[in-house]
């Protein structure tokens, strides 16, 4: 099972994706989603100028060597371009070697173990009111679990709100718009949106607030122990995480549960985080490294009762959503994994066997990953330039956005 070829698929149905198609001499091919944010194509260059070269010839089913040749081999490690790349390389050859065998995904990861993935959904308001509605509209399709975010008093934009509500993306076409920023007042109103919904809903759903590396570690503890008579399921991404030791402060103050990750790209990221139990949740998608990293951070991250729960916005494409099911479905230590719903332009170019029921979602049972990708549709939609917003302090300082 030789690779033939290999070529990267770029299209915009309402933002933009980059797929990795990789074909087989004997007539299988697996699909990888390389997309980062805002920098599609310097992913898509690192694929088709120095990856794609060196896939050519090689034995399709060595997914561990061809992911240490493209790791150590490359020599320059690491970085959210170059594990985007080897990711898409990775989920690929999974796809084929599960298509080979005929068999879905999970079944060479371990098999299942448990019956369907908890998911959570996005609520957001532009005030506690609206956002409270959001909420109650997910509970009544059956979400068993439900971030919130709202708008705060003061500021013209907020992370995580938005008009579209279902569909939040936060890529723009054109060049970045500047959001303003305010930590001080938006720690004055999240406690409020918490105290509404536990008020409104009760203690059975599982609620979760993304502070979006915003605040400071003091910051972020006082925050968590303000949020505790709510019992949040995680605050998220509280502060940035280049500075791993910064969680050490955060956790002396509070017992709300942590979670990080989206942004991390290997395992380096997460050791002082898991070894010293710092967090909750490891919120890494397979975008960092794809299946076979992911496992074997899954499996480092368990030692440390840390349980996995998989970003899954809608920057990542059906493709990731897909495979990352069948991974969320065989891993031991699962939390729960994101899900914001894909246009319905997106869902088109990806037809998918995943589903969603009752709070859970099932990555189906077709061989493989079971996302393909409608390449002649796709290229309908071609690539548009987009950047996820920046963001300014009130008094005009660059901050985290
Ligand atoms: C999340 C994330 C996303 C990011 C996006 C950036 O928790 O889903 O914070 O919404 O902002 O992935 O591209
Ligand atoms: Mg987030």
């Amino acid at each position: 099972m030789r690779i033939r070829d290999a070529k990267v698929v770029i299209c915009c149905p309402g933002r933009n994706f980059v797929t990795l198609k990789i074909q087989t001499d004997d007539g299988i091919y697996g699909l990888g989603d390389a997309t980062l944010n805002g920098r599609e194509l310097a992913v898509a260059a690192y694929l088709t100028e120095h990856v794609v070269p060196c896939l050519i010839g090689k034995d399709a089913s060595r997914t561990e060597d061809i992911w240490q040749y493209l790791y150590r081999g490359g020599y320059w490690r690491r970085g959210p371009v170059t594990m985007t790349a080897i990711a898409a390389v990775d989920v690929a050859l999974w796809d084929i070697k599960a298509k080979a065998l005929q068999t879905p995904l999970y079944n060479l990861l371990g098999g299942r173990v448990r019956d369907g993935v908890m998911v959570y959904g996005h609520a957001n308001g532009r005030d506690i009111d609206e956002a409270a509605d959001e909420v109650g509209k997910y509970l009544s399709q059956g979400y068993l679990a439900v971030r919130a975010q709202c708008g705060i008093p003061g500021l013209p934009t907020t992370y995580g709100v938005s008009k579209d509500k279902m569909f939040y993306e936060p890529a723009e076409a054109g060049l970045p718009v500047e959001n303003s920023w305010s930590t001080e007042k938006y720690l004055g109103h999240v406690p409020k949106l918490f105290e509404r919904l536990r008020s409104t809903y009760g203690d059975e759903v599982h609620l979760l607030h993304d502070g979006h590396h915003r605040m400071t570690p003091i910051q972020a503890a006082h925050l968590g122990k303000q949020l505790e008579p709510y019992r949040l399921f995680w605050l998220e991404d509280a502060v940035t995480a280049e500075l791993q030791e910064g969680f050490r402060i955060i956790r002396q103050h509070t017992t709300t549960p942590l979670a990080v990750g989206e942004v991390f790209d290997t395992v380096w990221d997460t050791k002082t985080l898991i070894s010293e139990q710092l967090i909750d949740y490891l919120r890494m998608s397979l975008r960092g490294g794809g299946i076979t990293a992911l496992r074997k951070i899954a499996s480092f991250a368990d030692i440390y009762h840390v349980q996995m729960g998989s970003h899954g916005a809608t920057d990542l494409s059906p493709v990731t959503m897909g495979a990352a099911l069948h991974f969320d479905l065989s891993i031991s230590n699962f939390g729960v994994q994101e899900y914001m719903h894909h246009s319905p332009e997106t869902l088109e170019v990806f037809p998918h066997a995943y589903s969603f029921v009752k709070g859970y979602m099932h990555p189906g049972d077709r061989p493989g990953h079971g996302v393909d990708l409608d390449e002649s549709l796709a290229a309908k939609f071609p690539y548009q330039r987009a950047y996820l917003p920046v963001n300014r302090k009130l008094d005009g300082t660059l901050w985290n956005w």
